[in-house]
């Protein structure tokens, strides 16, 4: 990435919600795009949580940041999208009781319907989209769809903080650091039917099963720790992972900004091509390498043994669902 005396601005939707309250800041300090990066934030949010955003935004004043060199709090998303470099969707309307699936996929459809034209409008040229709000996969192709003139492969949801976990169960597991463990994929939706994929993950440069031979516990709990550790936080903490979260939103626009190490991959959602038999046009996880000039790529060549085939066809059968589900709720094709 080149540095560039010209501020990147970052649009941070929901930025007065738990994420967004830990994520902005962590921008603003120039953990994303370094510490020589000066950056601008544009803060959207709806009316009602204007007036808490107004609270952040004293707050980042009062860090006095360096970086930091406007600030930008609206409910306009033309306002709020004017010139960004990034923007990262963050704000979503959770899923209440008695709300049908339906329901939530046509709700937030609409919201992410309306940021995709809005990106496609005010952006900068170069815009990359990292959608973050639930369920993300469908959501950034419901904005991919709508932000006519930006290519589809700028559009990201994020399944880092799934990769994340999974890293921390292997290095519990193999009693080593968390650092020693290395590509780990995310494949599929960013839900319960993840599959977090192992066979091809590494530990200190070696293949996984150098170090975990336990393959009951790979493909049964460690699988579904990784898959119900949302619930289990929301269930130790009151609230959903936020620290986390915004940790592995850092982490993903950092890596796709800059080059990724050559011996390493990490996991995005982008839209599908096919690889892996996926299926092309749905934003699903995958495993990716980034230049550094704003391009990346799909790493080719993982073995998918027959378990891993039977998961990931399983999850990509739920995106699938999702987007015919949205489509139909909006009334769109997508
Ligand atoms: P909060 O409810 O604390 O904050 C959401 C904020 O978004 C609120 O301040 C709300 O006013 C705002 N908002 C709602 N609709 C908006 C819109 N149309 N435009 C702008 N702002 C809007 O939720 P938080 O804990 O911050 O989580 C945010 C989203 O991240 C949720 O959808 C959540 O499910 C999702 N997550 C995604 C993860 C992932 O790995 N992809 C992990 C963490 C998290 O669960």
């Amino acid at each position: 990435m080149v540095i560039s005396n010209t501020p990147i601005r970052v649009a941070v939707t929901g930025a007065a919600g738990n994420i967004g309250y830990s994520l902005v800041f962590r921008i603003a300090a120039g953990e994303v795009f370094g510490p020589d990066q000066p950056v601008a934030l544009n803060l959207i949010e709806i009316p009602q949580g204007m007036e808490k955003l107004q609270g952040v935004v004293m707050e980042l004043q009062d860090s006095a940041f360096p970086l930091l060199k406007d600030i930008v709090a609206t409910d306009d998303l033309n306002t709020g999208f004017k010139d960004a470099n990034w923007a990262l969707l963050v704000g979503s309307v959770p899923r209440k009781d008695g709300m049908e699936r339906k329901d939530l996929l046509g709700i937030n459809g609409k919201i992410f319907t309306g940021q995709g034209r809005a990106i496609a409008a005010n952006a900068a040229k170069n815009v990359r989209v990292l959608v973050v709000g639930n369920p993300c996969n469908t959501n950034a192709l419901i904005a991919l769809r709508h932000a006519t003139g930006i290519p589809e492969d700028r559009f990201f949801a994020m399944t880092r903080l799934d990769e994340n976990r999974a890293k921390a169960q292997l290095a519990a597991k193999a009693g080593v650091h968390v650092s020693e463990v290395k590509n780990v994929t995310i494949f599929g939706n960013h839900s319960s039917t993840q599959f977090p994929d192992f066979y091809n993950a590494q530990i200190k440069g070696k293949p996984l099963s150098d170090f975990i031979t336990d393959e009951a516990w790979l493909q049964g709990e460690f699988i579904e720790t990784v898959q119900k550790r949302g619930a289990a936080i929301i269930k130790a903490r009151g609230s959903s992972s936020a620290a986390s979260a915004a940790n592995a939103a850092v982490e993903t626009v950092r890596l796709l900004a800059h080059r990724s190490p050559a011996d390493e991959w990490f996991s995005v959602g982008v839209v599908s091509t096919g690889e892996y038999g996926t299926t092309p046009g749905l934003v699903t996880g995958l495993p990716i390498r980034s230049t550094g000039r704003g391009t990346w790529r799909v790493v080719e060549g993982l073995s998918i043994p027959e378990f891993a085939r039977a998961k990931i066809d399983a999850s990509i059968k739920e995106l699938t669902e999702e987007r015919d589900t949205a489509a139909e709720a909006l009334g769109a094709k997508l």
